[in-house]
């Protein structure tokens, strides 16, 4: 038995908001999890320290199964965005207590190194497809050897991830949604020469990856991935809205670009289907918005059994807490397929000091004991929490779309 003595919640933005909790036990080990939900955080807290915290204290660190169990299970309100994040930063923060105590790297535990190193996908993003490319161009020379492209739509004053900022692209930009114009008759034609230009300036030993962000109907995405079928794309990214699964068969039945989606989901359930009808290639669920490692591993297993790799969802609004547990996932688990890294920034890797690093197009989560991240607290209270909201998106005759 290894004592729960304490777990508080942690909110800082060092540039962007983060929430972590930390759970203490009886003779010091402490633990972390990211609880981080873009434009949410403040739920999470709250179901944190309201529900959580006070059921947590004086449990067994060591029994993390049951503790997941008892909190999913033993909870008559199951799944959500909300509640699914919070189990996931007790999981993660028990998993990496687990780790310390075995005095391990946290992989070690869940069954050793299957590779050498976590395969990541950079984001190349430009206002026209010629600043796309360039960028994606630096990224090659960076050494990365998968990459995202997102460029701006002619006609379009702002779209999906293009930034301001070149570095830290951040939508969640203002207090209150800022408001975003769509048009995906501007946007659909425009991705194919996108590739084209890409595939042209990098070559084919690079993979290109791209995300639709949930914005197009089945037949406009089954069009799409045939569009890019000629420059073999790795992923086509949360194509249509991911509330609907069945909407993959039609999807499906167009295009053999290969399919990702998931980073909105939060539990196997809403994986199910299209896992056993074989309708994505990658799952992109994260440990942090799907319960943990014990729930994203339970994930991952069914996913084997159909084909389908994991891609899990690596954006800046996940902490590097969230990170290091993903990439000590990521070198375990059997089929993985790559990891999504959008670099923090300077300030956020100073509050959350980190044993992985980047070489050679991949990440390694270090051999630190545990997942390797910590938090750094008196700085982290130099950062007070900021509202911060995700935009939202409307057709050019005012009606609301999917952001
Ligand atoms: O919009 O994480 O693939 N990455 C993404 C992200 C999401 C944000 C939402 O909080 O789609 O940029
Ligand atoms: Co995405």
């Amino acid at each position: 038995m290894l004592k729960i003595t304490d777990a508080r919640v942690i909110v800082t933005c060092p540039g962007r908001n983060f929430v972590t909790l930390r759970i203490e036990t009886r003779g010091g080990l402490h633990g972390l999890g990211d609880a981080t939900l873009n434009g949410r955080e403040l739920a999470v807290a709250s179901y944190l320290t309201g529900h959580i915290i006070p059921a947590l204290i004086g449990r067994d660190a060591q029994a993390i199964e049951d503790i997941w169990q008892y909190f999913y299970r033993g909870a008559y309100w199951r799944r959500g965005p909300v509640t699914m994040s919070a189990i996931a930063a007790v999981d993660t923060a028990l998993w990496d207590i687990k780790a310390k105590q075995a005095g391990l790297p946290l992989y070690q535990i869940l069954g050793g190194a299957s590779r050498t190193g976590v395969m990541v996908y950079g984001h190349a993003n430009g206002s026209s497809i010629e600043e796309t490319v360039a960028e994606a161009q630096r990224y090659q020379t960076m050494g990365y050897r998968a990459i995202r492209l997102q460029s701006g739509v002619p006609g379009l004053a702002a779209t999906y991830g293009v930034s301001r900022d070149k570095l830290f692209y951040e939508p969640a930009d203002a207090a209150l949604p800022t408001e975003t114009i769509w048009s995906s008759a501007k946007y659909l034609p425009t991705v194919a020469k996108l590739f084209e230009a890409a595939r042209e300036a990098l070559g084919w030993d690079i993979h290109l990856l791209h995300d639709g962000h949930h914005r197009l109907t089945p037949i406009e995405a089954g069009r799409l991935g045939r569009d890019l079928e000629p420059y073999r794309p790795f992923w086509l990214e949360d194509a249509t809205p991911a509330e609907n699964p069945a909407a993959f068969r039609l999807i499906r039945q167009h295009t053999t670009t290969p399919l990702a989606v998931g980073e909105v989901f939060n539990s196997i359930w809403d994986a199910k289907l299209l896992i056993e009808e074989q309708l994505i290639d990658y799952i992109r669920t994260t440990v942090l918005h799907a319960g943990g490692i014990t729930h994203l591993r339970r994930i991952a297993s069914l996913a084997d059994l159909y084909g389908v790799r994991t891609g899990c969802h690596g954006a800046t609004d996940l902490s590097p807490v969230c990170m290091g547990a993903a990439l000590h996932f990521d070198l375990w688990v059997p089929n993985f397929g790559i990891q999504e890294y959008m670099r923090h920034s300077a300030e956020t890797d100073a509050v959350f000091p980190h044993a992985y690093s980047f070489n050679d197009g991949a990440l390694h989560p270090g051999e630190a004991p545990g997942h390797g991240v910590d938090i750094d607290e008196k700085l982290a209270a130099e950062y007070p929490y900021r509202p911060a909201s995700l935009p939202i998106n409307r057709l050019e005759d005012g009606t609301m779309h999917n952001w």
